[in-house]
């Protein structure tokens, strides 16, 4: 018995998968891009942390959504696109927004003093 309805939680287990495995030294190219590939979903913790190292998405225009698991303000912006794009998150609350990217690899991290060099960055991997 195989529902191959559940495509959704496969989807968050790659995620997951993915997520672990993002400790090496970029050899995650073979990662399928998280959820449909045009939106990144984000979460923010308190402890000052994203909740991947790396995240995926297709070329062109990227949904960013950033949400928050706790109580600190934090944000979401992608180097060198800082005035492009800035989502920030406080109180329990959740941002969007949108970017046109080309193939490549970015940077993402929270631009509030600190959270950065505490962890707040991960790598977006646009194919
Ligand atoms: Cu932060």
């Amino acid at each position: 018995m195989r529902p191959r309805s559940n495509i959704g939680a496969s989807v968050a287990a790659a995620v997951l998968l993915a997520a672990c495995g993002g400790g090496g030294d970029g050899s995650g190219g073979d990662a399928d891009p998280v959820g449909d590939g045009h939106t990144v979903h984000v979460q923010a913790f308190d402890r000052q942390d994203y909740d991947a190292d790396g995240y995926a998405a297709v070329a062109g225009e990227v949904t960013f959504e950033l949400s928050q698991v706790g109580t600190q303000e934090h944000t979401l912006v992608v180097e060198g696109m800082e005035d492009e794009m800035r989502l920030v998150v406080e109180d329990g609350g959740t941002d969007s927004g949108k970017l046109t990217l080309e193939p490549g690899r970015y940077i993402l991290y929270c631009d509030i003093a600190g959270h950065r060099a505490s962890g707040m960055e991960a790598r977006l991997t646009v194919g």
